[in-house]
């Protein structure tokens, strides 16, 4: 409807804008890298959150040239980041089935100048991946070039386990509801500590997203989750607003 044909204007009128939410090693507490989290800047109608226009984006195919821009952003910024930083980007099941995926990936990265490693895939799983699909040889793909996968939203999909068993990830990221529920529920807390061994066996890196209390840090700390982000570090923010961050932090 409406917002469809807005959105594909909005494309060429430069109306999306990408905020960075900082990540932090929680052993640590130092800055490791950002999620880049897309928001359109509507004219009239402000700030619309991504939930209100991805859906949208992906039945209609928009989610191609939104996700081409998305990922050419957020490797332009993060190349001027401090070297030891990442960037991590989401990107939509639609987007890794296209054949030419990895094609376009490399090339960003040799326009960008972004180091492969320094670059983070956050992928979902609702894509059904076998190692039949072309989603499969693009995550081998950027594998053998050194970019990081990690596995978003985790606990709440379906297939999790054979995913871990199958697929090249480096990092689990533990669903939000679990957090949300850590420091008050006993099962959810039970959860999180199994995922995290889990991971340990496999060798997978986790992070902890939305965690909005110091109750949930320290917990989620001694649980051993390696990384995280949430209210309670940071909220995303503006690309301009990261140098002054990075120099907060120091
Ligand atoms: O930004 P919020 O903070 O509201 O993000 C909501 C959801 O939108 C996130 O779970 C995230 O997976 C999704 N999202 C944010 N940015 C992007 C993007 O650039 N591409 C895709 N495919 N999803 C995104
Ligand atoms: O792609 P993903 O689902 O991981 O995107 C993270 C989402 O979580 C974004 O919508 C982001 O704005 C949101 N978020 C980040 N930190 C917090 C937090 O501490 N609490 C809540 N409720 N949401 C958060
Ligand atoms: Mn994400
Ligand atoms: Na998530």
């Amino acid at each position: 409807g409406q917002i469809l044909g807005e959105m594909r204007q909005s494309i060429f009128n430069n109306e999306f804008v990408l905020h960075y939410q900082p990540q932090l090693d929680l052993s640590t507490e130092k800055l490791i890298g950002f999620e880049a989290l897309v928001r359109w800047k509507h004219p009239k109608r402000g700030m619309i959150p991504p939930l209100d226009f991805i859906p949208i984006a992906e039945e209609s195919g928009l989610i191609l040239p939104l996700g081409s821009w998305v990922l050419e952003q957020a490797c332009l910024e993060a190349a001027k980041w401090p070297a030891n930083t990442y960037v991590a980007v989401n990107v939509s099941a639609i987007q890794i089935e296209r054949s030419d995926f990895l094609s376009e990936v490399k090339a960003v990265l040799q326009r960008t100048q972004l180091p492969p490693e320094r670059l983070e895939i956050e992928i979902t799983e609702s894509v059904l991946m076998t190692d039949q699909t072309p989603a499969f040889s693009f995550l081998m793909g950027l594998k053998e070039i050194g970019v990081k996968i990690a596995l978003d939203d985790f606990g709440t999909g379906f297939s999790s386990l054979s995913y871990l068993q199958n697929l090249p990830l480096d990092k689990i990221k533990i669903d939000q509801s679990f957090i949300n529920l850590s420091d008050t529920d006993d099962k959810a807390c039970a959860i999180i500590r199994t995922i995290t061994q889990l991971a340990e066996a496999l060798q997978l890196n986790t992070i902890a997203e939305g965690i909005e209390r110091n109750g949930q840090y320290k917990l989620l700390s001694e649980l051993g989750v390696n990384s995280g982000q949430g209210y309670w570090y940071a909220r995303p923010m503006p690309a301009e607003e990261i140098t002054a961050f990075i120099e907060g932090k120091k």
